[in-house]
């Protein structure tokens, strides 16, 4: 079967719409760092929209950092990929043209900073996951002895991390006189933009003062809210596109319909029209960050580390089963919900309702293991800032104590039943040599991770109301399993 390229974009059935713009005369404008799965069905399908009506050098470079996996799906493809949306009935298939260049930073780092330094390149926005800023979370201070910091930090010229990146790129521009690109953070953190600042600026500081007030002074970090749930594709799904398009596609996506991005509109070189393509540019995005973080982020790691112990592979499955489903009904509307201020023109139950209906999304196979992912970055912001102030209201936080004890159990690296669990997590070496000693000891295992101060802060370790719902949590799982515990 043949390679989806540019060769073949006219033999693809009719139903599959691709690039209705010439590709070849849009200059790149965006160069994005983290280019996975996520940005591909995300901020390079508004780009494509944007290219197609108004044209502009708005184009993507998508650049890994780690793996060069991407860029040998997309390479030999024209950097083009098909984004397949999934309701459980039918689907809707279009190739996205934006992305126009793929680099392997590791292997062409001249390259890349070329193009990085290039006046041309108008933004660098990023996806590289809650980790990837090496940002401690209960602070948002640059994790500066970090041994991938250090390194960069040690030869700032040949810098690996996004921080590190961003840094060299940005005192290239300022040895030119080139105005600074402004960087477009598309991660899930809180206030996203002002975290990335912080960890930019400890950088720079670490490196050369001068640069960091220039920076401080000159360069401009927009916070986003990005929506839209994109499993990994797994090898199935891509038979599957591949029978549907009638030519093979490494790099394609399956995803869900809906998609949500709010942007704080706040470019200092100029943007694409992406309002054009359904996006809502706004002066505040944190509204919207608050709502979206606490109430999808939160529940979705729920449902991953209970589901996970219940022996659970997909959230859809979570969502079948009665008594889980319960569970994460209240979990947000009980719990979560009195902590969101809904942003204007927002109705937070029917929010509620539709998030429901997209976890429950039968054709989106998206794994438990895969949500569950580094667990010590995402808690924090997801959940135990609703928990603080869940405590401050004097109300019960009985069922994020459940929750956290399974993220407990799970981060221990062994099930319920006694199996291994495969744990991802910058933390796992220090899970697995805390909790694993202690599978046998409920309680004790509660104490050893609510003192982990770079996760649980100084505050919520210390808390009583809160060590007694944890532990609490971790007993019933123990006794009972995952289902029955969520019967509280
Ligand atoms: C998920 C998110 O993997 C995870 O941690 O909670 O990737 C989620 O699917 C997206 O934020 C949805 O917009």
């Amino acid at each position: 079967m043949k390679r989806l390229s540019n060769a073949v974009l006219g033999d693809l059935p009719p139903s599959v719409s691709i690039p209705a713009y010439d590709r070849a005369s849009s200059g790149i404008g965006i160069v994005h760092l983290g280019i996975g799965a996520f940005h591909r069905a995300h901020q390079a399908v508004y780009t494509d929209d944007v290219l197609a009506r108004d044209g502009g050098d708005w184009a993507i470079a998508g650049v890994s950092l780690r793996s060069k996996t991407v860029h040998d799906q997309l390479d030999p493809q024209d950097g083009l990929f098909s984004v397949t949306a999934l309701d459980g009935e039918g689907r809707d298939c279009r190739i996205v043209g934006s992305v126009k260049d793929v680099i392997f930073a590791p292997d062409e780092k001249v390259r890349l900073f070329e193009l990085m330094a290039a006046p041309s390149t108008r933004i660098v926005s990023l996806t590289v996951t809650e980790k990837g800023y090496y940002r401690d979370p209960s602070t948002g201070a640059l994790l500066a002895d970090d041994p991938a910091i250090r390194a960069d930090l040690a030869s700032p010229d040949d810098p690996a991390t996004a921080v590190g990146l961003i840094v060299r790129a940005l005192k290239l521009r300022r040895a030119t006189g080139t105005e600074p690109f402004t960087v477009l953070c598309c991660d899930n953190l809180p206030a996203n933009g002002a975290a990335l600042r912080q960890v930019v600026l400890d950088f720079a500081l670490l490196h050369d003062s001068d640069l960091a007030a220039w920076i401080e002074e000159t360069v401009r970090f927009p916070s986003t809210m990005v929506d839209r749930i994109v499993p990994a594709t797994t090898g199935e799904g891509l038979d599957d596109v591949a029978a549907h398009l009638g030519c093979r596609d490494e790099g394609a996506i399956l995803t869900e319909p809906f998609s949500q991005w709010v942007i704080e509109d706040d470019f200092s070189t100029g943007r694409p029209a992406w309002e054009d393509a359904g996006a809502m540019l706004v002066a505040d995005v944190a509204p919207f960050e608050f709502a979206k973080l606490r109430l999808l982020n939160g529940p979705h790691s729920a449902i991953a580390y209970l589901g996970y112990l219940a022996g659970m592979e997909y959230v859809s499955d979570v969502m079948e089963n009665a008594s889980l489903r319960r569970f994460v009904d209240a979990l947000m509307r009980e719990d979560i919900r009195p902590t969101v201020t809904a942003p204007e023109g927002f109705d937070l139950d029917a929010y509620i309702d539709a998030l429901q209906a997209r976890f429950s999304n039968p054709s989106l196979h998206h794994r438990c293991w895969q949500i569950a992912m580094d667990g010590s970055q995402k808690l924090p912001q997801r959940l135990l800032g609703t928990v603080r102030d869940r405590l401050k209201a004097g109300a019960s936080v009985a069922r994020f104590g459940l929750v956290v004890a399974a993220w407990i159990r799970y981060a221990s690296g062994v099930d319920l039943a006694g199996n291994a669990i495969d744990v991802r997590d910058p933390f796992s070496e220090r899970f697995a040599e805390r909790f694993t000693p202690l599978l046998s000891k409920p309680e004790a295992l509660a104490e050893a991770a609510l003192s982990m101060t770079g996760i649980f802060g100084a505050d919520l370790g210390e808390n009583a109301t809160f060590r007694a719902a944890v532990t609490e949590g971790m007993k019933k799982l123990f006794a009972d399993g995952a289902i029955i515990a969520t019967e509280l």
